[in-house]
Parts: structure tokens; C-alpha cells; sequence
């Protein structure tokens, strides 16, 4: 925990358990032992609580669907312990180069036609360099066009790269923290958790939608996905998007044999980020195609409202877009409409 954390008054004690903190409808600053309460409460009066914060926000039948490309993918310089496309590991991945804009194109225009209203494309760049800013903005400058919201994540960011992607209109850029600071440093060596900041920062002030979130699974403690929760939360403002990834272990990577999570503390922690950041889209993101129908739909009861859409994440599989949608169908959840995105 930081010293300005400390410092800060603590959220009010839980004592009914089906009622909403304080800290959840003010700007007051959420402590990890705020943060931990509320994973310790029982499952039910914790998805009940969820459940009542997202009803506040947001319809509890839609879900928004964000489509993924791998713009440019493998040969990475940094260590990611987690990542199929770090060149520190053997993981079996060919390294290529940055897509051309056309294939960008057509490939965002078959998301929209399957209903996708956002179209998101990665890249396993430490940082891009300022020459790739052409045609990433061409990327940017032609799904907007199709009517699709954007999303880019590029890596580390300096200012003047943020604003360039603002200015070719791009909705959102997505940085994750991905863990707690204090077990950042057995995940990553090759990028510090304050430049990870410094990158949100610059995406904050070119005002660009702050898509931030992290990873479960790799092995850390419950106090340690509450430090990771407790920061995006008391980001100012929080994100508006939060991507909670449970870890698809790679083969190759040093956590391609990490036990997997209990569902239902990685449940426990979609409602944790639904209960503390109200506003926030939380998105259900890597590791769906490894989970039932049943957990998923405990996924959008704990407030998840997004999710990738679309038969390939990055360089893993998600589920079917076929599978989705009757999945959706069974458990009457629309997808969000165009119109809905746009409007925000
Ligand atoms: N290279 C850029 C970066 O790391 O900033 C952007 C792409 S990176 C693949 C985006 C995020 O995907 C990571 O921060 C991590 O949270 C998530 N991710 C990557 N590999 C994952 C895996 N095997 N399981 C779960 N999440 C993963
Ligand atoms: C995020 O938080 N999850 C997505 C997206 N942001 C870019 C990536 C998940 C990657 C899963 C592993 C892979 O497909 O390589
Ligand atoms: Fe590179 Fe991103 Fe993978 Fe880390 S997560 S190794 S930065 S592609």
C-alpha cells in the first residue's frame, strides 16, 4: 500500500453485508483492507451487492462486444512471465510484422458484420515507434469509419504519441496494470509499474478512454488481486473500461503450469471491480474459452458487461461467435447496439 493511501480516511466498516459501502458512491479512496472485506463477504451477499451497483449504472441484460486483432504479433523485448509473444521464452510463436492497413480493414469490417461494436488491435511492442504512427492512424482513421468504436494497445506511450492517437480519433487505449505492486516485480522485470502509470497518465491527458486492467491466476494471493484493485480504483478518475483476464497458461512461459484459480474467487473478483468502480465497464476478457456456460453466466451476475467476441483473442482461442451468441440467447442478454456505443 502507498502512503497516500494510508493517509486517507478508511471506508466506513461493513456491518449490514448486503449494503453498498460508502467509499463506492463517494471519491473516497479505497484501502486493500476495504478492498479484501469485500472478497471475505459471503458469495451471495457479494454478488447481491454487485448486482445492486450495476443495476444503478447500467442495464443488467447487455453486454458490449469488443472484437480482437493481433495487428503485429510476437518477437516482444519485454519479459512478461505470462506471454506467448515475449521473445525471452520458447512458446513456439513466429514472430511478424505489422499488418498492412488493408488486412487491419477487412478483418474489422467482418467483426462489425458478426456485431462487434468495438474493434480492438494489439500489438507486442515494449513501445511503438514514432514511424508506425502512420499507419496505426490509417487503422484508426478506416474502423471509424465503419461506425465501430477503437481501441489500440500499443504499449508504453510518450505524450506526443497519445495525442496523435486522439487525434486520429481513437476511443480507447488500453494499458494494463496487471497485477498488485507488490507482486509486480515476480511477473515483469522489464517495465516498472511507475511507467506503466506514466503511460495512463499521457492516455488520460490526450483524452483518450482509460482502458486498464489486470490478470488473475498467476499464482498471487487474494491480498494481492485486492492491491491490484484497490489502484485502479483509486485511479482519479477510475478507468472507464476494466479488463479482468483470468491467465491462459502458455506452454514455454515460466506460468504455462501455474494452478489454476478457484472460479469463484476469479467470480469474486468481477464483483469486487463491479462494486468498486461503478461506472467502470468491466470486461470479462482472456480465459472464457476455458470456463463453462455456468461460470460465465456467474461472471455477468457479478456485473460483467463486456467481452471479447470473436473466435481468437490475441494469439489464444476464445469461444465460437456462434457458441456466444446462443450463449447470450439462453441467459437473455442483448448485445449493446452501435447506436448505445456511440452514445456512450
Ligand atoms: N504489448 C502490449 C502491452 O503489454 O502493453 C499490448 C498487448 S498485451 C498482450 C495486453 C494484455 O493482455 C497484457 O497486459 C495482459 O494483461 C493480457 N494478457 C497477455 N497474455 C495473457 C495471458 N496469457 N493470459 C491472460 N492475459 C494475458
Ligand atoms: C486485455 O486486457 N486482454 C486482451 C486485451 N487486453 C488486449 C488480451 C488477452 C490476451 C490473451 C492471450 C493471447 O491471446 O495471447
Ligand atoms: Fe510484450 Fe505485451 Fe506480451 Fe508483455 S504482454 S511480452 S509487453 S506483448
Amino acid at each position: 500500500m502507498t502512503e497516500a493511501q494510508h493517509a486517507t480516511p478508511a471506508a466506513p466498516a461493513i456491518t449490514d453485508t448486503t449494503q453498498v459501502p460508502d467509499a463506492a458512491r463517494t471519491s473516497q479512496r479505497w484501502r486493500v483492507a476495504d478492498v479484501i472485506a469485500l472478497y471475505e463477504l459471503p458469495f451471495n451477499d457479494l454478488l447481491y451487492r454487485a448486482q445492486q451497483v450495476h443495476r444503478e449504472h447500467f442495464d443488467g441484460n447487455t453486454v458490449q462486444l469488443s472484437t480482437l486483432l493481433s495487428i503485429k504479433t510476437g518477437g516482444c523485448e519485454e519479459d512478461c512471465k505470462y506471454c506467448s509473444q515475449s521473445s525471452h521464452y520458447d512458446t513456439g510463436l513466429k514472430a511478424e510484422k505489422l499488418m498492412d492497413v488493408e488486412a487491419v480493414l477487412d478483418a474489422a469490417r467482418l467483426a462489425k458484420e458478426n456485431g462487434a461494436t468495438r474493434f480492438c488491435m494489439g500489438a507486442a511492442w515494449r513501445s511503438p515507434k514514432d514511424r508506425h504512427l502512420e499507419p496505426i492512424k490509417e487503422m484508426i482513421r478506416g474502423v471509424k469509419a465503419m461506425g465501430m468504436e477503437t481501441c489500440m494497445t500499443l504499449g508504453m506511450l510518450e505524450s506526443h504519441q497519445a495525442h496523435a492517437l486522439r487525434e486520429a480519433g481513437l476511443d480507447y487505449y488500453n494499458h494494463n496494470l496487471d497485477t498488485s505492486p507488490e507482486f509486480y516485480g515476480q511477473i515483469i522485470s522489464t517495465r516498472s509499474y511507475q511507467e506503466r502509470l506514466d503511460t495512463l497518465d499521457h492516455v488520460r491527458d490526450a483524452g483518450i478512454n482509460v482502458c486498464c486492467g489486470g490478470i488473475v491466476g498467476m499464482g498471487e494471493s487474494r491480498r494481492e488481486r485486492a492491491g491490484l484493485i484497490a489502484q485502479l480504483a483509486n485511479m482519479d478518475p477510475y478507468p472507464e473500461s476494466v479488463p479482468i483476464n483470468n491467465l491462459v497458461a502458455i506452454e514455454g512461459t515460466p506460468l504455462g503450469h501455474v494452478d489454476p484459480i478457484d472460479p469463484f474467487e476469479f467470480v469474486r473478483t468481477i464483483a469486487v471491480a463491479r462494486i468498486t468502480m461503478p461506472r467502470a465497464v468491466v470486461r470479462l476478457s482472456a480465459g472464457r474459452q476455458q470456463m463453462d456456460d455456468a461460470l460465465q453466466a456467474l461472471c455477468f451476475l457479478a456485473g460483467a458487461n463486456s467481452m471479447f467476441y470473436g473466435d481468437q483473442l490475441l494469439t489464444t482461442g476464445n469461444p465460437q461467435a456462434d457458441a456466444d451468441r446462443k450463449l447470450l440467447e439462453r441467459l437473455g442478454i442483448r448485445a449493446q447496439s452501435a447506436q448505445a456505443a456511440a452514445a456512450g
